[in-house]
């Protein structure tokens, strides 16, 4: 009898169908206009998009010029010079690789470095950063990350990682002005990290980020990189990113490690071996970059309201 029920149960198990790796209906709206529009549309949708939320003061001397800044940080590897690289190349015909990006055995990227586009995002600064590390004394010094958004530090400063930078150091800004701070961070993981389970101490690190955030009320995103690597469906075609369960699965679970809300992260695939770019490629990091330039935005029309009413009382007063 039980050899029978092992047969039976041995049939089931190899003829039992495997489980679906594509879910039956998006797990994400892409687009407000429904599922009938085509990649190029939904593409050109963004970019619209986009371009409304590009400050409009670009015919002020560069000196005056209030950009927004919004800051890359994660572990170390995640993608994070590769994101850069990637919403830059959007409107090239070839890849853009201004930022160093790559692999070895600790931070690729070791300088703070700012990137400015006058396509997209035009008005807008990207600052690539070096990667934490789960250790003490390697990669990205905790320290210098409530200087760093504060404004304090300077492009080409060259981060060290025993010790925060000093205010007798060259690239310390000693008194910065609103339009040196960070603006918005962009946490970037990779999806297969998260997949596997993030090491706690870069769980502790990022936790540790969000909160100096929150005390300052700066926004912050997250950005689930590899996402190809992730899986296989989406490797093959890159339009099922939101159809695919493990994507979705990543997301829900860097929701739950970060707390940070389902629609504030963005899974993506960086451009890294292609050699021309795509409009099914370049969805999802114009929706990452759309989600980062909404945020930042709204947190400066916080501030110039706050000034405003600081405006207004002095003149009533
Ligand atoms: N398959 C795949 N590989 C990626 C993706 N993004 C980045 N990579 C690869 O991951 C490696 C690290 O990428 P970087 O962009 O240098 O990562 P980083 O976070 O800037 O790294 P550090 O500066 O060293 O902290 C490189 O070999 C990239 O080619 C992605 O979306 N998919
Ligand atoms: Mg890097």
């Amino acid at each position: 009898m039980i050899r029978l029920y092992n047969a039976v149960k041995d049939y089931f198990l190899q003829t039992a169908s495997p489980p679906p790796k594509l879910t039956t209906v998006p797990w994400r709206e892409t687009s407000k206009r429904g599922m009938g529009v085509t990649p190029l549309q939904l593409e050109m949708e963004l970019i619209q998009q986009i371009k409304k939320l590009q400050p409009q003061n670009r015919k002020q001397p560069i000196h005056q010029r209030q950009e927004i800044n919004l800051l890359i940080q994660g572990p170390v590897s995640a993608g994070k010079s590769s994101f850069i690289n990637s919403v830059l190349s959007y409107k090239c015909s070839s890849r853009i690789t201004k930022a160093g990006a790559g692999s070895c055995s600790d931070s690729y990227t070791k300088c703070l470095a700012d990137y400015t586009e006058e396509e997209l995002p035009k008005g807008y600064r990207i600052f690539d950063c070096m990667g934490l590390e789960p250790t003490d004394r390697k990669g990205f010094h905790i320290n210098d990350f409530e200087l760093l958004i504060e404004g304090h530090i300077k492009t080409g400063y060259q981060f060290n990682h025993l010790s925060p930078i000093t205010n007798s150091n060259n690239k310390f800004r000693k008194t910065p002005n609103f339009w040196n701070k960070m603006h918005c961070v962009i946490f970037v993981v990779s999806a297969v990290s998260i997949q596997a389970g993030l090491q706690a101490e870069y769980v502790i690190k990022i936790n540790d980020m969000q909160k100096t955030l929150k005390d300052q009320d700066i926004p912050s995103i997250l950005i689930l990189t590899k996402v190809d690597e992730l899986c296989d469906e989406v490797e093959k075609d890159i339009t099922k990113m939101f159809w695919s369960i493990k994507v979705r699965d990543a997301v829900q679970t860097a929701k739950d490690l970060f707390g940070i809300e389902v629609a504030s992260v963005y899974p993506v695939k960086n451009y890294v071996k292609d050699l021309n770019i795509y409009t099914e490629m370049n969805i999802p990091l114009l929706l990452a970059l759309k989600g980062a330039m909404h945020v930042a935005e709204a947190k400066i029309n916080r501030y110039k309201e706050r000034l405003r009413q600081e405006n207004d009382e002095d003149n009533n007063n």
